[in-house]
């Protein structure tokens, strides 16, 4: 039986992978979900929470798991509506999905914090595990390029990440406040571990770690700080992790991400395919661990998911 409580740290795909996995093998009350909304927006009206919503749909086992986000057995009717009534339909909004900014966007507009509209979604929807926004308060991430400044989903989704990148503003993250229950666990002595999930760490971890306060209580926190790679071999299994380090002048290796959040993991996981890097990871001062990273099935996110817990286990001996 695992004592303490574990916090998460995920952007969409990759990281609600292993954000399923841990849900699987941790009681409810001993994990705590924090989801980057860097890359909210708001679209035709609606308030739309993409880390959010694939970290909620995977956890009610509802999400299109092969596209990545949205719901599976979704319909398009809205969408296709819209297009014959001429509206831009380049951000695509399935009928399911749709739902849920409707009642979000209906939530907040009555003044419910987006913490508030989040936990009533889960309970609608069967997830039991503790999901958070990172802040109830507006951060909104753009993207510097080469040519202009645009906001993430322009990026993202209307330019299909084509756009050179340069760096990024996190704007709204000064005076943005970390979520209570957020800090609450920071502070928490009953805080075992904190997990970074396998997400893109410039655009879904960067926003959530700038947040003023949370780097400084990671780093006074006794509890080990583990990354898992969201990189393979030098590839992103999915998204523009690769051609943003690229662009950004970086080896695009996993030695790069763990340089980034160097002096304040203290592990990082690398697949088997990268377990030639351990010895230029642990050069940083970091410790490497190598294990099984690709996340095919629900046994494979439940296998990492374990890894990691051990692996928290192995070094909080250490640091306490
Ligand atoms: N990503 C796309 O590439 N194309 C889309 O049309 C799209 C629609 C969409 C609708 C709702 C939602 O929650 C996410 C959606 N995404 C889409 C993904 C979104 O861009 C996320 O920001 C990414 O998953 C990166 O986190």
């Amino acid at each position: 039986m695992r004592a303490g409580h574990y916090l998460a740290f995920s952007g969409g795909v990759g990281g609600a992978k292993l954000a399923l996995g841990l849900s699987r093998s941790l009681a409810p009350e001993q994990l705590t979900i924090i989801a980057n909304t860097g890359d909210d927006f708001q679209h035709f009206g609606l308030h739309i929470s993409p880390d959010l919503d694939t970290l909620m749909y995977t956890l009610a086992n509802v999400s299109n798991i092969e596209q990545g986000w949205g719901q599976q057995r979704e319909t398009w009717n809205f969408l296709a509506a819209m297009e014959s009534l001429g509206a831009d339909t380049w951000f695509q909004l399935g009928d399911r999905d749709l739902a849920t900014h409707v009642l979000r966007t209906q939530w907040l507009q009555s003044g419910r914090s987006l913490s508030e509209v989040t936990k009533q979604l889960c309970a609608r929807l069967g997830v039991a595990a503790n999901l958070l926004p990172m802040t109830d308060d507006p951060v909104r991430t753009w993207v510097c390029c080469t040519e202009e400044t645009i906001p993430f989903q322009h990026y993202f989704v209307k330019r299909r990440s084509q756009p050179e990148v340069s760096g990024f503003q996190f704007r709204g993250i000064e005076q943005a406040r970390p979520q209570p229950r957020f800090l609450e666990c920071l502070n928490s002595a009953n805080l075992k571990g904190v997990i970074i999930c396998p997400s893109n760490p410039f655009v879904s971890v960067d926003p959530l770690l700038q947040l003023p306060g949370v780097r400084e209580l990671l780093q006074a926190s006794a509890a080990p700080i583990i990354a898992v790679s969201p990189l393979v071999g030098g590839r992103a299994i999915k998204g523009p992790l690769a051609k943003m380090m690229a662009e950004l002048g970086m080896p695009v290796t996993a030695t790069s991400v763990a340089r980034h959040y160097r002096g304040l993991i203290d592990c990082f996981v690398v697949d088997e395919g990268d377990a030639t890097l351990a010895g230029q990871i642990e050069d940083l001062g970091i410790q490497a661990a190598v294990t099984r990273t690709i996340m095919h099935s629900l046994e494979e996110r439940v296998a990492l998911a374990e890894f990691v817990i051990d692996l928290v286990s192995s070094l909080g001996g250490v640091n306490q």
